[in-house]
Parts: C-alpha cells; structure tokens; sequence
C-alpha cells in the first residue's frame, strides 16, 4: 500500500483512523501523547507478526559492501531485489556536536534517507553510541564506573547530558514526512545492558543508575523536549534468564518494545540453542509485558558459512513471534565487516532462500501494510 498516497489524499480522514483511540486498550506507547502515526505504527508492530517477520538491516542504504553513498543503492535490494522492511541508523557523535556520525557518516544525509524511507513505507530504527561523558572517549570506553552517575541529576556532567539530548531532540524534531509530520522513529538507547562493552553496560554501573538514566532519557526528551515521535526500544545483550534480563529494565511505562542484541560468534557461545532460548524468554515477556519483541541486532561477522540464512538465522527465529530482525551493518571500508548479503558474497543464493522461505515468512520494504495507519 502507497502510504504517501493515503497519507497526502486522505490526511484528514487519516488523523482520525490513526488516533490512538483506534488502537485496543493495552497498545499504547510509553508516550500518551504519541502522535497519530506513532501510535498507529506501535499499533501494527503488535500486528505485524501474524503476516511475517520484518528484515533489517542496518545502514543499508548509507553504503555497503565496497560502495557508499549511491543514490537508491542497497545490498539487500541489489541481493533480492527490494529494500529492507526495517532501515537502521546510528546517532554517535550527533550528542557531541559533530556533523559526522562515528562511522563518518553525514547526519544530514542520515536524516535525508530516514524520511525518504519513511515515505516509502519503511520502518526507521536509531542506535546510539554516545562518547564516555566522563573521558570523552568512544562509547567502547569502560575504563570508568561512574559515568552514569555522573550524568544523571546532581551528576558532574549532567549538564553536558542535557546538551546531548538537546542535540538529539533537535535532530528527531526536524525528521518530517512530504506531509509536514514528524517522522516516527524506533530509538534504542543504551543497549547490550546486560553485556560490559559500553559505558552504561552491566560492570559500568549499578541496575538503579542505569534505570535512572533510561528513565531520565525518556521523560527528557517525551516530557521537556516535547517530542511524540519516538518509540523506545530496550534492548540488552546475551542474558542467562528472564530475571537476569529484567534487572535494569526500567518499567513498562517507560518501554515501548522489548529487544535483543545477540551476535552469533562462533567460539563464544552456541547461537542455535542459546539464540532460541533467549528469543522463547524475550516472546513470554512481551506477552506478559503486553509489548512487541524484536531481534534488534544479529549477524555472523563475515558470514563464513554460505548456508547461515537458512542453517542458522531463520531456526533461531522461526515462531517467535517477533516483529523484526535487523543484522548488522555491511562496512564500506573493512572487507570483512559485514553482517548483511551482498552481490558476489557466497551467502548470497541462501539469503534468497531465507527471504522466500515458507516456514517462517520475512517481509522486505514493498510487502509491508502500511504500518502508520491503522487499519480497521
Ligand atoms: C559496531 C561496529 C563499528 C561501528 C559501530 C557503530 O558494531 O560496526 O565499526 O562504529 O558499530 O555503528
């Protein structure tokens, strides 16, 4: 379905199709005041389940294997011949006040694509891998244990905390469709909580610290910054059991979508067995939580077996009852950075296979409903 049609012909009627009354008790997001195409968005992340998973990947459309900046490029596209459903975008280095993303990234060109994705039906998802407050470091910087603290209320660099998310407010605010509206997004702030690679991780600080600074983030930007457009996405690494992923889980109130972030590396961990339990684990909790679940990162660095779509991804999502998968990004400078398929790659056929696959159905851009009205 064309949304911009619907959406610039039918705008009024729309409103009112969308309005968050239209959507059953129960899906509603974390923000009351969640505008229509938020909420209808929210609304059809519960829905979209039952027609098929949606496939991610992560600045699919910035760059790719060996090329950046085409217009309209996309390995996904180039390997199966639509874009993906679920388009991902970093933020680190917007808090800073750079005009480059960590990954060199123009964030003019970031806002530029999101929304021209948004127009085309696709779902948009941020992460952030905000510098260390207290070093100035990259997000990779651990060697401290009090920059949360130091950033929340009362903190040293609780100032500067509040300039980052100015920075990032100003950003989601200036995201707007053909129409004028703004453009929802899928924010997925602090992540792999329950791994020790960041500054917020599980060594770094304590669950209240983390939750104070989840919490923090959200009314900031909701409440002060005014911003209605967001979706928050709360997504730890490997977790060992339900509880151990709900120890800094900051509350239904302030969570829109449960996630998980869980790398298939191969010395590490079985991804087969653990991956099915933790997505098992992650569909209770979004039932008994009342929120959708996503795999919201994935991939196998370099995807040495030719067969991982189909021998590895699709079991461990197969019936989870997730709304989305996103696989990491494929770099544009390091050959063996790459998580998603490109042309040439010998993964290539099998991620064909995977995409057409009968037991599990996966959903690329142009198979989507359209995910910001709500249909009756
Ligand atoms: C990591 C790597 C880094 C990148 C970061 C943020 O997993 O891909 O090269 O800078 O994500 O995109």
């Amino acid at each position: 379905m064309n949304r911009l049609i619907l959406c610039t012909c039918l705008s009024s009627m729309l409103l009112g199709a969308c309005s968050r009354d239209a959507a059953p008790a129960g899906h509603r997001p974390c923000d009351p005041q969640a505008d229509a195409a938020t909420a209808a968005l929210y609304e059809n992340l519960f829905r979209i389940p039952s027609k098929g998973i949606m496939f991610g990947h992560q600045d699919d459309l910035l760059y790719g294997h060996g090329w950046k900046y085409e217009p309209d490029r996309s390995d996904v596209k180039e390997c199966c011949g639509d874009y993906p459903a679920v388009a991902g975008w970093e933020l680190g280095g917007l808090e800073a006040g750079c005009e480059q993303s960590i990954d060199d990234v123009p964030f003019d060109t970031i806002a530029r694509l999101l929304c021209a994705a948004y127009e085309r039906g696709a779902v948009n998802t941020m992460s952030w891998h905000p510098q260390n407050p207290e070093t100035g470091g990259t997000a990779w910087d651990c060697q401290t244990t009090t920059a949360v603290r130091s950033i929340l209320p009362g903190g040293e660099h609780h100032a500067q905390f509040r300039l980052w998310l100015d920075r990032l407010a100003a950003f989601f605010a200036s995201l707007k469709g053909k129409d004028g509206s703004s453009v929802p997004v899928l924010f997925r702030p602090f992540h792999e909580n329950t791994g020790s690679g960041f500054w917020w991780g599980e060594k770094q600080c304590t669950p209240d610290e983390y939750k104070a600074l989840w919490r923090f983030t959200v009314s900031y930007l909701r409440d002060e910054k005014g911003l209605h457009n967001l979706l928050y996405i709360y997504s730890p690494d490997l977790f060992r059991d339900a509880g151990h992923y709900l120890e800094r889980y900051p509350g239904d109130e302030w969570v829109d979508i449960l996630g998980l972030d869980a790398y298939h590396r191969q010395q590490d961990w079985d991804f087969l067995s653990g991956g099915r339990r933790m997505l098992a684990t992650l569909q209770s909790l979004g039932e008994q939580h009342h929120k959708p679940t996503a795999f919201t990162e994935t991939g196998l660095e370099g995807i040495p077996d030719p067969h991982w779509w189909t021998r590895w991804l699709l079991p461990v999502i197969r019936g989870k009852g997730l709304c989305y998968v996103l696989v990491w990004r494929n770099a544009h400078d390091r050959a063996d950075h790459f998580f998603g398929p490109w042309v040439g790659h010998a993964s290539e056929e099998d991620f064909r296979v995977f995409v057409a696959n009968d037991q599990q159905p996966v959903l690329l851009e142009s198979q989507l409903p359209d995910m910001y009205h709500i249909e009756k």
